[in-house]
């Protein structure tokens, strides 16, 4: 099956695909040729959902979109649904991570978790699917593998942050692996 994903993120492309297999030809926004998408919602479900349908309205097209935060107990939620803009406009995954290092220092409580919402829209109609992974927020960096604030993020009953462990424990695990999941059993039971 073909199917767009609305992002213009390789890694996330990456990881979308390893978990769909190869039963998924899985096309991303630059293949497209799809500039970018404004996301004005104030939550992931709607910043999802806009991705999702700019690409139908555009394109006309099948599609699922991914918007996900990073929440932070101690900073009341934050970064939230602005985690990609966390440090300002056009700011680098780096300048995130050290943005939240800083806010965190003194910290005891480093209780974190990122949330996923995938929208897809199939015919015209849409459907939401939600992952959500547990864990805390290190004092300093480890690991260069994944992205963003891969390297801070120590998932629950683990001992290596997400940029340590390999990608496939990575999605076996991780927020947008049980999003999409969800998307991979809800896409096989549509077919029958
Ligand atoms: P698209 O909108 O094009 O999909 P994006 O990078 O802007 O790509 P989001 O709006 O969902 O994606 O932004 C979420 C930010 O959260 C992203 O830029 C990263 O900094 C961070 N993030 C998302 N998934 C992550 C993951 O699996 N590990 C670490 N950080 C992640």
């Amino acid at each position: 099956m073909e199917i767009i994903f609305a992002t213009h993120n390789l890694h996330k492309t990456e990881e979308v695909r390893a978990i769909l297999g190869p039963d998924y030809l899985v096309r991303n926004l630059p293949e497209l040729g799809c500039p970018d998408i404004p996301e004005t919602a104030d939550t992931l479900q709607g910043n999802a959902l806009q991705k999702a349908q700019y690409v139908v309205d555009h394109y006309h097209l099948n599609c699922f979109a991914d918007d996900t935060g990073l929440e932070v107990e101690a900073l009341d939620g934050r970064p939230g649904v602005f985690s990609a803009r966390y440090a300002g406009e056009g700011c680098s995954y780096q300048d995130n991570v050290l943005k939240l290092l800083g806010e965190m220092h003194g910290k005891t409580n480093r209780k974190a978790c990122f949330k996923t919402v995938i929208a897809l829209i199939l015919d015209g109609k849409q459907y939401l699917f939600e992952g959500r992974v547990d864990g805390r927020i290190l004092t300093e960096q480890r690991g260069t593998d994944g992205f963003g604030y891969d390297p801070v993020f120590l998932p629950d009953g683990f001992d290596q942050t997400f940029a340590e462990m390999d990608a496939t424990t990575k999605n076996s695990i991780s927020h947008r692996g049980r999003a999409i999941q969800k998307l991979k059993t809800f896409l096989m039971e549509h077919k029958k």
